[in-house]
């Protein structure tokens, strides 16, 4: 087992970014298996959910006109358009059948605004409106986070360098990862997250 200060944090392995989900991620469920065992290892365990409201406004149905993975630009930035997905309550948010999810300690949902999308755990895209998840891992006196999960280049990637941000110690476990890789995505999210100092293990 690991020290006490150690969490593990599973982002949306969730069955809309799983092989048949509506934003499926390659090899998506390929990584259970390895996170199932992690988990036993570390003191505390995190699972994020993707958690949209129907007509999300990330989502390609809010916006006529629009075919899936074009952006679009929010009064916080560039917004890509994705495939509805992880709508609240469906069964492509609901996590992985083969997850093991007893384990967790806490399960934050993210992407609830209906008007901001929320790719990271800590943060809401516009990088101001928190999650609560600081403070829950603060008052745990949890200084160390080991990410795994989907997508390595969206939510992982913005968990990852909002954590390290915030003073954590933060490293990707990539094995337990997949990415969407949109126009060269990984590439830039892997030297964002090197540049924001967190370690990625392979
Ligand atoms: C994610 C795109 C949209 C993710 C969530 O979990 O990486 N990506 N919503
Ligand atoms: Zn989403």
């Amino acid at each position: 087992m690991r020290d006490a200060n150690q969490a593990l944090i599973v982002i949306d392995v969730q069955n809309d970014f799983c092989s048949g989900g509506a934003l499926a991620v390659a090899g998506g469920d390929g990584i259970i298996p390895l996170i199932n065992d992690m988990a036993s290892d570390f003191p505390a365990r995190v699972f994020t959910q993707d958690w949209h409201p129907d007509g999300h406004s990330s989502f390609v149905s809010s916006h006529a006109g629009k075919t899936p993975f074009e952006t679009t630009e929010m009064p916080y930035g560039t917004q890509v358009l994705w495939p509805d997905h992880c709508v609240q309550g469906s069964h492509g948010a609901a996590f992985h059948k083969d997850l093991q999810t007893d384990s967790a300690d806490l399960i934050i949902r993210k992407g609830f605004d209906s008007e901001i999308d929320s790719y990271s755990a800590f943060f809401e895209n516009d990088q101001t409106t928190p999650t609560g998840l600081e403070g829950y891992l603060r008052t745990r006196a949890i200084t160390h986070l080991t990410l795994v999960g989907l997508a390595t280049d969206f939510c992982v990637a913005y968990s990852a360098i909002d954590g390290a941000r915030q003073g954590f110690d933060v490293t990707v476990f990539e094995p337990a990862c997949r990415a969407i890789d949109l126009d060269g995505s990984l590439a830039k999210a892997r030297e964002d997250m090197r540049a924001a100092g967190v370690k990625l293990e392979s």
